[in-house]
């Protein structure tokens, strides 16, 4: 039997595997020992991997819509001729971005460069990712506080720090591993900030219930508070820090006088968290959706940067403002998919950076765009408007998870020709697409992708494809062959070609990953960037800034903060509650495309859509255990859910898990100004009982 170390391709952490394979079939799956993310451990999702696509997988040929709206068989030539005829003849007639696609965190690096090749630089199309629903709030929050989309931490820090806090984080259902390494760790006060009871704050020493989207507010009265009773790091700030003096200047107005009302905290409690953080040696802040998604969450992921950083808790084991990503490459889009930024973590609008790529890519420079896309949220509104015709989605099912999606299903009936690319024919997007093109899972794939904390890991492909079989790599190529360009994209053919060009981009900069051997990578600990050529790797847990040195022109980590915006609305008689959404299980993942394959999770999930009401306002709407009740949100729609009484959600608020499709139908067309990322965690919704 042949043993083939791989990496799961679920969730951020990047667990590794050891596959029994014998005759092509997966005989075991075995958590990698010695494998610096889990040793050992995985949750239910990556051991069952070996399920991925026996039970609904694709037909291994595309497919095409015929007049009477029935998906046909036809060959890739057809399929790739079909794709570029149609987009060059609306292009042709409409302009260059009267295309647009829209891609993913889950395929490896090397996909998405491709794929940013393709449709960015040849085609000329906008191209954002799924990516924007999840981590562009940290993204940008990252760029502007520390001059490059960096996270400074290693997952080695949850062992080290004596103070865990989670804001807006529920990693027992979302980040098992990460749960796993907390509970190693003996020595930790572990605190949650969460509107809801979450499984993460059932298991926390201190769960602070937060009013939701409030945590603006409590940071920066918690930062006013620390500044007051000089509980913070003078000489770091001195050192390696700037604009200390203004924020300390803005949040002069943050006390403890109007938290309790306006977050829902006693101040007894805020006092408390001050003295923790103050009193805590090493103290490590992570955060994810609860953070990122919201009306102002750019501003919320910088309070938390300022909070660790005025205490000194950054670039030391145990400390950072740290934010988990979600999808296994969510971290390799961010670098190098060439949709938001150019290769390497560069820039679109600086031309240096542009010849440089041009000239590692071998292509004229004039090619390459001079900015980066339009956000996700202006492609679906520029369908809507009608300047936008042809759609390509890739590794994504945005009919449920966008916000507000029948937004989304109304931008899909006005689209000209629309493209999915998937696993599955028959996802709530692939099912309205007019060509299909389906690709192989993780498993029969090569490349890497990168994790939460920046370790690039090998994808090896665990099995062979069959005939006819295609991986995203080898359908992006295809269809760069079939356009009628003078690349002959020579320098691509393979995924280690696209590695090492994605290589020489990132020379010099943070995500420097000069220093990684390719083939090395397969069955290695996987290595954390920046690895620069010729570098020893001397340990396997690497962190950022732990010189002090940081990525903007001073070289300094900049406080930045901004006054309270309003909230996008308010409860009011008509819509009294706050419907909140998020993760529901373990075994669950997203639009559960791929988890249905799972008997276990299958087993075990509900099948229709439910909601989360606090037992005291059921009983006043007269709701009782598992009855069927109307949610009318104020976007103007409404959808039925079943009724689960639970006392982990407060009595103004519902909480829906995302995995059914019922639960984007009600969520707002709300995005932070600076990430665009949508507000799916905050709606306001009325409910009511549905007469049997
Ligand atoms: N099992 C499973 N694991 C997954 C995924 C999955 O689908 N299933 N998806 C992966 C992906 S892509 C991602 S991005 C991560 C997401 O991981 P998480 O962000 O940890 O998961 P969520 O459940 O979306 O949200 C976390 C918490 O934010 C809270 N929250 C809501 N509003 C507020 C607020 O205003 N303030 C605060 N402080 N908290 C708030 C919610 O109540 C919830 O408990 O999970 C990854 N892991
Ligand atoms: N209300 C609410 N909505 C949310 C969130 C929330 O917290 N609240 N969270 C948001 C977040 S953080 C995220 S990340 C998004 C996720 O939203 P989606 O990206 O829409 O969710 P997935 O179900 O992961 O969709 C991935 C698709 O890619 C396919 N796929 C898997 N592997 C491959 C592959 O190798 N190649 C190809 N071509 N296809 C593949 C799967 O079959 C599936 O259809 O949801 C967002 N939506
Ligand atoms: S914790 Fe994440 S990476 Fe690890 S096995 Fe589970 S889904 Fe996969
Ligand atoms: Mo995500």
């Amino acid at each position: 039997m042949e043993i083939k170390q791989s990496v799961c391709n679920y969730c951020s952490l990047g667990c590794n595997f050891d596959f029994y394979v014998k005759d092509n079939e997966i005989k075991k799956v075995v958590p990698t020992e010695g494998y610096p993310v889990n040793d050992g451990f995985a949750c239910i999702k990556g051991l069952e991997l070996d399920e991925q696509c026996t039970k609904y997988g694709s037909p291994n040929r595309p497919l095409i819509k015929d007049e009477a709206g029935n998906f046909q068989e036809i060959s890739w030539n057809e399929a790739f001729d079909t794709f570029v005829t149609k987009m060059e003849a609306i292009q042709e007639e409409y302009g260059k971005k009267s295309a647009a696609f829209i891609s993913t965190g889950q395929i490896t690096t090397e996909e998405m460069a491709l794929l940013g090749h393709i449709g960015r630089t040849h085609m000329g199309m906008n191209g954002d990712g799924n990516t924007r629903c999840c981590m562009a709030t940290s993204v940008v929050a990252h760029k502007q506080s520390f001059g490059f989309d960096a996270p400074p931490y290693t997952l080695n820090d949850l062992e080290l720090s004596d103070t865990i806090i989670f804001i807006g984080a529920n990693p027992v259902v979302a980040h098992p591993i990460v749960w796993d390494r907390v509970k190693k760790n003996n020595d930790s006060t572990v605190i949650s900030i969460d509107p809801r009871k979450s499984e993460t704050a059932s298991n926390s020493d201190m769960w602070i219930d937060i009013k939701p989207k409030t945590d603006l507010r409590l940071l920066y009265t918690l930062a006013n508070l620390l500044i007051e009773r000089d509980w913070i790091d003078q000489e770091y700030i001195a050192e390696y820090t700037e604009d200390f003096a203004g924020f300390k200047e803005h949040v002069k107005k943050y006390t403890l006088e109007d938290v309790t009302e306006k977050t829902g905290i006693s101040r007894q409690q805020v006092l408390e968290l001050a003295e923790t953080i103050y009193q805590g040696e090493r103290v490590s802040f992570w955060w994810t959706m609860g953070v990122n998604q919201g009306h102002q969450a750019v501003r919320t992921a910088q309070a938390i940067i300022n909070l660790a950083a005025m205490t000194g808790n950054i670039g030391k084991p145990g400390t950072g403002p740290n934010s988990l990503t979600g999808q296994c490459n969510a971290m390799g889009s961010r670098v190098y998919s060439n949709t938001a930024g150019l290769y390497g973590g560069r820039s679109y609008s600086n031309l240096a950076d542009r010849k440089k790529v041009a000239n590692i890519l071998d292509i004229d420079p004039e090619m390459i765009p001079k900015k980066g896309t339009i956000p996700y949220n202006e492609i679906v509104d520029g369908i809507n408007k009608g300047e936008i015709k042809a759609l390509w989605i890739i590794a994504t099912n945005p009919r449920h998870s966008w916000a507000n999606n029948e937004e989304f299903k109304r931008a899909i009936d006005n689209l000209d020709f629309f493209v999915v690319q998937d696993l599955y024919p028959d996802t709530e997007t692939s099912e309205l697409c007019d060509l299909f093109l389906p690709s192989v899972p993780a498993i029969k794939k090569e490349g890497t992708l990168i994790n939460t904390e920046r370790r690039v890991s090998a994808v090896t492909p665990v099995l062979d494809k069959e005939e006819d079989e295609l991986s995203d790599y080898d359908i992006f190529y295809g269809i760069g062959q079939a356009l009628d360009t003078t690349d002959s994209l020579d320098n691509w053919k393979t995924p280690k070609d696209a590695f090492e060009l994605m290589k020489e981009c990132s020379a010099g900069m943070p995500c420097d990953m000069t220093g990684i051997d390719y083939n090395q990578l397969v069955g290695s600990k996987g290595v954390q960037w920046p690895f620069r050529e010729n570098e020893e790797l001397e340990r396997d847990q690497r962190r950022l800034y732990e010189d002090g040195e940081y990525f903007t022109e001073t070289g300094k980590m900049k406080f930045i903060y901004e006054d309270i915006a309003e909230k996008p609305e308010l409860q009011t008689e008509e819509f009294p509650y706050i419907f909140n959404s998020g993760r529901g299980t373990v075994g669950q993942w997203h639009t559960e495309t791929r988890n249905r394959e799972m008997e276990l999770v299958e087993m075990s999930s509900l099948t229709e859509a439910y909601v989360y009401i606090n037992p005291k306002l059921a009983q006043e709407l007269d709701i009782k255990q598992n009855d069927k009740v109307l949610i009318s949100s104020t976007n103007g729609q409404q959808r039925e859910f079943t009724a689960k009484l639970s006392d982990t959600v407060q009595n103004d608020q519902l909480y829906a898990p995302i995995h059914y499709i019922e639960t984007n139908a009600l969520t707002p067309s709300v995005f932070d100004p600076y990430s665009k990322e949508p507000a799916y965690k905050y709606v306001c919704v009325n409910v009511e009982k549905i007469a049997e």
